[in-house]
């Protein structure tokens, strides 16, 4: 069986677009694929982590996994700590990517900002361990939001100049696998901007562990205007937003989005039922929906977060098995390389 991994890192305020855009396609590739789904937390500290918080925000990834439908029986779960073959092939792919390469990746830059100096260089060489965590498992297709479309492209010329440089067909080719609508959720507070956990304010984004008054004075404060809702007739023949049209109201576009996503539906349906209606009344059904569909996972969430022995066992058992996957895997990545292992 085909393999799929992905992960998701516990930097905290796990939010509405890590659910739509990652969280919830996770699930149904169960039944298709063979699947490993960590719990980045070598990422997670490219930027400065407090680590009492980095150990609770690990378990509240995993209880999101768990929240959703993921079943720890069938997939892997795990965090990424515990598997050292990341960061040991991480290492030789160090060795392998270009600078040219890293040079490229738009998230380095976004991410380091204008004071690049002080960005760590855990940040800059993040996407090579990003293609070590993939790599590891030998796996072939990797759910991400469009967001990470770049840094997967990166993870496939890293395996195939590893095979080229080497002289061997060893790293399988990676297939993204771009799910679902919604991939890219904006802030509430500024459609150009992506809905994300670091974004200073709360307001811009819905947390998964919000209850229901959190979810709706947030959609209720979400920014709109004073325009009615579009049409249907603005969508392309493939029912999709034009650019223009998305940025010319990228704030309705958003939460139209965000309602197809939540309903799944597909947008038209979704933009021809609210045409021509006020926000107010857009918004209340909005908040309607996302507190019928979020309530009983963050619910749950907390329930497991409660349960904190319960949620080390999964990833103690998670962090076995991918040990057990990834060992031969960079056993023989050593013999390639030359290391000698007397
Ligand atoms: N706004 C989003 N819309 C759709 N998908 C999203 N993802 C993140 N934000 C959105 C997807 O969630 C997965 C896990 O993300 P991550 O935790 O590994 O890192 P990220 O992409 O850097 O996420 P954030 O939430 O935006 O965090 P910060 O603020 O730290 O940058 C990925 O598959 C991602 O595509």
């Amino acid at each position: 069986m085909a393999r799929v991994f992905s992960g998701v890192q516990p930097t905290g305020n796990l939010h509405l677009g890590n659910y739509l855009g990652a969280i919830r396609n996770f699930v149904p590739l169960q039944d298709q694929y063979d699947c490993l789904y960590c719990v980045v937390d070598l990422h997670a500290i490219t930027v400065w982590q407090d680590p009492k918080q980095l150990k609770a925000q690990t378990r509240e990834v995993t209880a999101a996994y768990l929240a959703a439908g993921i079943d720890p029986k069938r997939a892997i779960i795990f965090n990424q700590s515990q598997v050292a073959a990341h960061a040991e092939l991480a290492w030789i792919f160090n060795c392998v990517a270009r600078l040219g390469w890293l040079n490229r990746m738009t998230q380095f830059k976004d991410k380091a900002g204008k004071d690049r100096e002080k960005a760590s260089t855990g940040l800059y060489v993040y996407p090579n361990l990003m293609a070590a965590d993939i790599l590891a498992y030998k796996a072939t297709h990797v759910p991400v939001g469009e967001d990470q479309k770049q840094h997967l492209e990166l993870a496939r010329d890293i395996a195939q100049k590893f095979n080229h440089d080497y002289g061997v067909a060893f790293f399988p080719e990676i297939q993204p696998l771009i799910l679902g609508s919604a991939t890219r959720v904006m802030s509430l507070r500024d459609g150009s901007k992506k809905m994300s956990k670091s974004d200073p304010s709360d307001a811009s984004r819905i947390v998964m562990t919000d209850g229901a008054d959190a979810i709706a004075a947030k959609i209720r404060k979400a920014t709109t205007n004073p325009n009615l809702l579009p049409g249907a007739e603005v969508l392309d023949e493939s029912g999709e937003v034009p650019d223009a049209a998305r940025a010319e109201r990228p704030e309705a576009w958003n939460l139209l989005g965000i309602y197809a996503a939540l309903d799944g539906r597909p947008l038209k349906a979704v933009v021809a039922e609210f045409a021509g209606s006020q926000f107010s009344r857009f918004k209340q059904a909005l908040t309607d929906l996302a507190v019928a569909k979020l309530g009983p996972i963050g619910a749950e969430m907390k329930r497991l977060m409660d349960d904190p022995g319960y949620v080390d066992q999964v990833l103690k058992d998670g962090g076995d098995r991918a040990r057990a996957l990834a060992a031969p895997v960079l056993a023989e990545v050593y013999d390639v390389v030359g290391f000698l292992r007397p």
